[in-house]
Formats: C-alpha cells, structure tokens, sequence
C-alpha cells in the first residue's frame, strides 16, 4: 500500500470546503436549496474539481453532476461515490459536501499513486438530499438507482413551482430521467463519507465511524382548517382555532416522541405556517412539517398511527379538519455487511477502532440501497453539532476519512477482481 499523505489530504479537503461554503443565497448564512442560483454555481465548481482531477463530468436529468473515471478495461462495472451539495437553511459547510469532496480528493489520490481499477468509479454530487425546497427528498440518487416516482416530479415548492419546471428552469431535462439511472447489473456499490451529525465518535475519542444502517423516516405535511374570525368578537367558546389546535397536535408529537424513546424514536414538527397570520385574525389555517424516525421500521410506523390518533381526538374535539399528507417514506437502510467489513478494514489499516454504528441521519445511501450494496463512513462531529452552522469536523479527521475511502476502494477493487 502506497503511503498517503493524511494532512495534505485533510488540509485540501477543508480548503475545498470553505471554498463551497462561500456559495449561498444568503451573504451571513449558508443556504444552498435545491435547482436554485446558488445550486449551479456550487454545482459548477463541483464539476470544476472533478474535471480537475481527470474525470469525464457530466449533469443527469436531476441535476446530480456526475464525474466518471473509466476502467481500463472499459467494464461498465462502476463503484458510485458522494453525497448532496444541497443543504438545509443556515447549515453548516460540512453535511454533503465533506462527502463530494472526499470523494473527489480520493479519486484524484487513486489516479495520482497510479492504481488501476478493475471497475468504473463515478463521483455524484446529488442536488436534492435534504429536500428543504420541495416536500419530498433523495430526487437526484433516487434517479440514478432507477426508482424515482414520477408524481414527485409535479411536487411543488412554497412559490407553486414544481420540481419539473424548476428542472427545465436549472436547464435539465426532467423527461431524460431513465438515462440517469445505473443498471443494477452495473453497480459495484455505493460509499459516502459523511460527518456523524451526532455525538458518539467524539465521546468515544475515535475519528471514524462505519455505519451499520440508515434510519427510515416519514415525512409529512399536516393541515389544520379552522375558521378565520375577528379577534374582538368571537368569543373564546365559539372559536375553531387553527393555531391553537396545530399547537396541541405539536405537543402530542413530542409526547408521542418520548415514549418511543427506547426505540431511538424521534418526532419533530420543524416548520409551522399559520394563515392568515395577523395579529388580530383567530387563525383559520396552520401548514406544519412532521418527520418521524426511529432506529428500526415498526416504531416509526406505531408512531405516525398515534399521531393521527392524536389529530383525529384533537380535530373531533375542537371542530376543525387536520390532514396528514405523508410526502416520503423511507424505510431503514441497512448497510451491506460485506461494505461495512470493507471499511472497517479500511478504518482499521489507519490505525483507528472501526467504530459500527447506526445513522439517525438520512442519507442519499438510503435511495442506492434500492440499487446496490452501500457503506457509509462517518467523520467525528464536534460536540455532535449539526443542521447548524456551529456544525465542525477537523482536517485531521477529514484527511484519516479521505484515505479510509481510498483503502476502502482498493479493498473492493481487490474483491472484484477474485470476483472475475
Ligand atoms: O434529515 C436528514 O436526516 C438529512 O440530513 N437530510
Ligand atoms: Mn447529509
Ligand atoms: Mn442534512
């Protein structure tokens, strides 16, 4: 094994992060949303460092920009790497693009030392991971795993734009969809790195984790009808208060939250839009977000039947209509047994504990499990901070992730070629 230079890796890895993270709608926070502006300059970039690095870059239908090093042998075998340059609002730098560009630094350090691999790497950059823009999330590695549903497409954002014509808008193609996918026969697998986005790396002193699985998630968008009315006249008894009764819903979520603790259940309602929202109007309207997880699929799923339990009481009970329009759903990932050993050697020939386990984080991987095996190494989060812009990961962790990978890829190269 060629020696790799860990702080050279990690101190270019961090340069090309602030570099990114310099590219948002906002000039005092970072927001990076979705087929936006600030989306195909990052995305520009991106393709930028991959041409840089000697691979064919291309833009599917999805906007995931894809950079593609071929086999010598010209296989069509290919080992997909990355993660989303999407993020959420006000988000740290490191959530997505630690991943693109670790995986670009990687690539770029294989090519470097001279290693011929016996399949195809492919670095993507999926646009959609965090699916802050549009109700529904995993658009751009659903697409390449060939499972994409086609009524996500018309889902529109909070301007009624729908991702089809924010697409056309971006200058893709949403109609060329089935030439972004890989064939399952094709795909050696999928390995993302990712910062943990939790605590437990940092507690335990270890800078890598591999992960075990991908939690399942549902998200939802719940209405609440009520009636608008004067604030001065009607009285108390007489109200159908929207607001009021989404506040109810709001705190039997949480309740509902705690009791599943023991299953890592968690319930979170992160975004609440009440109509007509003047100071002297009873709120007739409230549109608040549920997303629910759990560390296995049966808990999530008792969870979301009490909460429509709990909205349905509250709605009897106060008169007024509350609807729960569930937008994704995606079960637990787990991560193929046979990748996780991988990169638990990988971890392993640093010198480091391969830390297993599990992500309560989403993640693109969830959609490539769809398509092929997937692994995931996980970069020690200070103080377990993330979806902040506190969020932080050191060079020196990046750099010891940076070379994992790049074991982890001779590692698999090694497996396909006794495969043959
Ligand atoms: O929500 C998530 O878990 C991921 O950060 N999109
Ligand atoms: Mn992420
Ligand atoms: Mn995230």
């Amino acid at each position: 094994m060629i020696p790799l230079d860990l702080a050279a890796l990690g101190a270019r890895a961090d340069a090309m992060l602030t570099e990114l993270a310099a590219i948002s709608a906002e000039p005092d926070r970072l927001t990076r949303l979705y087929l936006t502006p600030e989306h195909r300059r990052a995305a520009d970039l991106v393709a930028a460092w991959m041409a840089a690095a000697g691979l064919a870059v291309r833009e599917d239908a999805l906007a995931t920009v894809r950079g593609r090093w071929e086999a010598p042998s010209g296989t069509r075998r290919t080992l997909i790497l990355g993660s989303h340059i999407d993020t959420i609002i006000d988000a740290g730098r490191f959530d997505g693009p630690l991943g693109v560009i670790a995986a670009i630094v990687a690539v770029d350090e294989l090519r470097r030392i001279g290693v011929a691999l016996p399949f195809a790497v492919e670095v993507c950059a999926f646009g959609d991971e965090e699916g802050v823009r549009f109700p529904t999330t995993l658009l751009g590695s659903s697409a390449v795993a060939g499972i994409l549903d086609p009524a996500d497409l018309d889902r529109t954002d909070a301007y009624d734009v729908s991702v089809r014509a924010a697409l056309a808008t971006y200058g893709c193609d949403p109609e060329a969809v089935a030439a972004a996918r890989i064939a399952a026969e094709d795909a050696v697998g999928y390995l993302e790195v990712h910062i943990e986005q939790g605590p437990v790396l940092e507690r335990e002193g270890v800078p890598l984790g591999v992960v075990t699985a991908i939690a399942g998630a549902t998200r939802a968008v719940v209405t609440v009808s009520g009636e608008a009315g004067h604030a001065g006249t009607v009285p108390m008894g007489l109200r159908l208060d929207a607001l009021a009764a989404a506040s109810e819903l709001v705190l039997a979520v949480e309740r509902i939250g705690h009791a599943g603790a023991a299953s890592d259940l968690v319930a979170t309602v992160g975004r609440m839009a009440v109509r007509p929202g003047a100071v002297n109007v009873v709120p007739g309207a409230v549109e608040l977000s549920l997303d629910v997880r759990a560390s296995s699929d049966a808990p999530r799923r008792a969870a979301m039947a009490a909460i429509a339990a709990a909205a349905a009481e509250i709605a009897a009970r106060r008169g007024v209509g509350i609807d729960i329009a569930v937008t994704h759903d995606r079960d637990t990932a787990p991560c193929t047994p046979a990748i996780v050993d991988v990169l638990s050697d990988a971890v392993a020939a640093l010198g480091l504990p391969p830390r297993r386990l599990m992500s309560g984080a989403g993640h693109d991987g969830q959609a490539m499990a769809m398509l092929t095996d997937i692994g995931m190494i996980f970069v020690r989060c200070r103080g377990g901070v993330s979806h902040n812009p506190a969020e932080y990961a050191s060079p020196e962790d990046i750099g010891l992730a940076v070379a994992a990978l790049v074991r982890a890829v001779e590692g698999l190269a090694e497996k396909e070629r006794e495969r043959r």
